[in-house]
């Protein structure tokens, strides 16, 4: 018997469950979650993100990362009631993009981290950067621009990197840091994503970076799977010295630091190289081939798959990343998604199940009225102007602005991925909002696929608890395909599925062309859609 701790560090809480393996049957034995805003007020955080005056800044901090970190550990040692010796490995999944300035004394103070004071009075002078800038942020169009620029062009910058220059991928985040707080940058000497920052603190040195998470900065090579000089130089002077080393997803970086020993009570486990919380899922949610999609409707909603060819996004917005398996994956990421949804919500004074009353209560197709639900500044497609748009839509009309949100947001969604080839037959859903089967009705119309709920909660925290199982036992000499990694486990619980109705599909054929419009429209780039509005909702009425 083994056992494996998984962990995911997202946007608003840390999530820890522990896997035991027994031959080839799987249960999860431990699970603990911890809010931020909730456990931890004395940073201030809302939703996870420091508050700030602007609209487009997003930071968070890497000491309440820490802290939660600890916690965890703290309750895994105390209240678990299996036998910690066995535990193996632990890996973990973070929140992508969001990095972490380090300085010069870090290494030696993760090197003597001290078991006798709490990790988050010892991470503080490490940073050269009290705050780290998150998936969240807006901020940094003027240096996409110039990136892009300095690199040939927005298609030369997919080809090489995966994906168009993005305000919150971590290369841009990096030439701002750079151009706006140079003595901050010359102070650094080090700079981790979420994923290998928290990765350190576990093993107790600087931790290497997975192919995964590295996808996501506009700085690796995507072919080569090597930071690419290019890259570097169009970001900021003196980077590659500062940047981690690069490992596949299934590396060992190291064991768990006699701070967690001594502290918590927890053995020398393997460290598997953390990832992002996207990849991490893929896992968590059993997809090992090209076949599938999944649909994760978390704090931001994303639709991701393994490809069966190369190819990237011509529009610019989607990405393409290295997945847990080696093979790359497209991801398109929504910035509005539950926090949109939980706005309109609570306009509405109602809850989750006043919302899902009110979707099953309105028809499909809202009677032609649309809504882009751009709460906040959006990423795909890129918005930065905050703020809903509204077509034949009155705000004062709650069920229907209920309706209006989850249809704008799957309408989108698939507009966005379309270019990730042809659509999946099956749609595995997972995030907080996966329980709500309202919600998946639309998913399953909008899409025309069968949409299977996967059974476990915490989809991220359980791929990485599978990854360092995978890991380990490769490490051991014991190769293990992916299929057999997530059998009877990452699975959708079978029987379970919410199937598309006809009579909705043909009507979200009609209204994609509606969506299309408005879209269009509000982005400045095509006409009123008005006229159209008006003869597609005597075609959906018909
Ligand atoms: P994270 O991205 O932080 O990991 P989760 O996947 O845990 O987020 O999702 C949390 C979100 O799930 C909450 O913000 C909430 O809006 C949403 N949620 C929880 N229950 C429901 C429900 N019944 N219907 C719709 N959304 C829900
Ligand atoms: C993906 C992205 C988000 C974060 C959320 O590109 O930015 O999904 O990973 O944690």
């Amino acid at each position: 018997m083994a056992f494996y701790l998984g962990l995911d560090s997202s946007t608003q809480s840390l999530t820890g469950l522990v896997l035991e393996v027994s031959g080839n049957a799987k249960q999860v034995v431990f699970r603990r979650s911890i809010e931020f805003d909730a456990e931890f007020p004395q940073y201030g955080t809302r939703t996870g993100v420091l508050p700030h005056d602007d609209p487009l800044v997003a930071a968070s901090s890497p000491i309440l990362w820490a802290e939660a970190l600890d916690r965890f550990m703290q309750i895994l040692g105390s209240e678990s009631d299996f036998a910690l010796t066995g535990l193996r490995a632990v890996s973990g999944a973070a929140q992508q993009h969001g990095s972490v300035y380090l300085n010069a004394g870090a290494a030696a103070r993760l090197r003597e981290l001290d078991p006798g004071r709490p990790l988050s009075v010892q991470v503080g002078p490490m940073l050269s950067r009290p705050d780290a800038p998150i998936w969240m942020d807006a901020s940094t169009t003027a240096e996409c621009a110039a990136i892009t620029e300095a690199l040939g062009g927005a298609a030369a910058v997919r080809e090489l990197t995966g994906s168009s220059a993005c305000e919150r991928f971590t290369g841009p985040q990096i030439r701002k840091m750079h151009d706006r707080e140079p003595a901050a940058y010359r102070a650094t000497d080090r700079i981790h994503l979420v994923s290998s920052f928290l990765a350190s603190l576990l093993t107790g040195r600087h931790a290497a970076l997975d192919h995964g998470d590295a996808s996501g900065m506009n700085l690796m090579d995507l072919g080569s799977r090597r930071w690419s000089e290019k890259a570097l130089r169009a970001t900021a002077p003196g980077l590659a010295r500062r940047l981690p080393e690069l490992v596949a997803p299934w590396s060992i970086v190291g064991r768990l630091a006699p701070y967690w020993t001594e502290r918590h009570g927890l053995p020398p486990a393997k460290v598997v190289a953390w990832t992002g919380d996207n990849p991490s899922t893929a896992i968590g949610v059993g997809l090992v081939d090209a076949a599938t999609v999944a649909v994760s409707l978390g704090t931001s909603d994303t639709v991701f798959g393994l490809l069966s060819g190369a190819r990237t996004d011509p529009s610019g917005a989607g990405h393409v990343f290295v997945a847990p398996t080696g093979e790359p994956m497209a991801l398109v990421c929504f910035r509005n998604g539950s926090l949109a949804r939980e706005r309109v919500r609570d306009a509405c004074g109602l809850d989750w199940e006043g919302f899902s009353r009110a979707l099953a209560e309105t028809p499909a197709g809202n009677g032609g009225r649309v809504m882009l639900p751009w709460f906040e500044p959006e990423i795909t497609p890129p918005v930065l102007a905050p703020g809903a748009r509204r077509y034949g839509l009155d705000e004062r009309d709650g069920r229907a602005n209920v309706r209006a949100v989850v249809e704008g947001q799957m309408l989108a969604a698939a507009r966005h991925t379309a270019w990730m080839g042809p659509r999946a037959g099956t749609i595995h859903a997972t995030g907080g909002a996966a329980r709500n089967r309202e919600i998946l009705q639309v998913v399953a119309d909008v899409f025309e696929a069968e949409v299977r709920p996967v059974a476990a909660a915490d989809a991220a925290a359980l791929g990485a608890a599978l990854r360092a199982w995978h890991a380990d036992l490769l490490d051991e000499g014991e190769g293990i395909g992916w299929e057999e990694v997530v059998a009877g486990i990452a699975r959708p619980a079978p029987g379970d599925v919410v199937r598309p109705i006809a009579a909705h599909v043909e009507i979200y054929r009609t209204m994609a062309r509606a969506y299309a419009a408005c879209e269009s429209h509000a982005l400045g780039e095509g006409p009123d859609p008005t006229p159209l509005l008006e003869a597609i909702r005597s075609e959906i009425a018909s």
